[in-house]
């Protein structure tokens, strides 16, 4: 049986699950990461050598790090026709584009305010970072909301791996007690993720 190793409210192995999800494939997860433990055990450390989670390890035993990798090999190996990755050149560009730029800039910015609202203890929390993160953001979703005018989801009709890889952190931003701005495209494409099951099983969960 497929193994995807890491705990659930990891926001990369939310994405993974989600893909799985989203593909209708078969997998066990298993705890791993945090307080779990695991990844620093040389078995772990041989699959994924940063000791981070998600770790995939396929049926026949292959693995592969890094979510956003993994989602790719998932529609690759396993539904290459799934509109999750479209094999379009130009499309599959375009769902790339939004996949590198979630990891390159809106993940630092999203984590910082994520964790000073939620995981740092209260005493240890730096106020003046969270407000720094929170305009960086700000500027960020401005730039989706633009993309995702007069589209159903980020790239067109279709769900993609854009949204997956940005789900999680349109969940967080919109969960999270902050002020926004208002951005009407992003909360409609948030409400279109909304309907997906996969999105409100995994992804859209109280934040812990
Ligand atoms: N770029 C990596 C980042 C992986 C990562 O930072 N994972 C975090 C959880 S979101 C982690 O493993 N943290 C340590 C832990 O959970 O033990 C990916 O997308 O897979």
């Amino acid at each position: 049986m497929r193994k995807l190793w890491g705990r659930a409210s990891s926001s990369n192995v939310m994405k993974v699950l989600w893909t799985l999800e989203e593909l209708g494939l078969d997998y066990e997860r298993i705890d791993a990461g945090g307080t779990f433990g695991r990844t620093r055990e040389p078995a772990y450390r041989s699959m994924n050598p940063m000791g981070l989670v998600p770790t995939l390890q396929d049926d026949d035993g292959w693995s592969a790090w890094e979510s956003n990798t993994i989602c790719r090999y998932l529609c690759n190996a396993h539904a290459p026709d799934s509109p999750l990755y479209p094999a379009a050149a130009r499309a599959r560009a375009a769902v790339e584009t939004w996949m590198d730029w979630t990891l390159g800039h809106v993940t630092n910015p999203m984590v910082t305010i994520f964790f000073t609202h939620v995981r740092i203890p209260e005493p240890d929390r730096d106020w003046a970072a969270e407000g720094k993160a929170r305009e960086d953001c700000g500027k960020l979703w401005r730039i989706v909301d633009a993309a995702a005018a007069g589209k159903r989801f980020l790239c067109g009709d279709d769900l993609t791996l854009a949204d997956i890889a940005m789900g999680c952190w349109i969940h967080r931003w919109f969960a999270l007690p902050i002020e926004r701005p208002d951005l009407p495209n992003l909360r409609r494409l948030y409400d279109a993720l909304l309907e997906r099951p996969g999105f409100t099983r995994h992804v859209a969960l109280p934040l812990a």
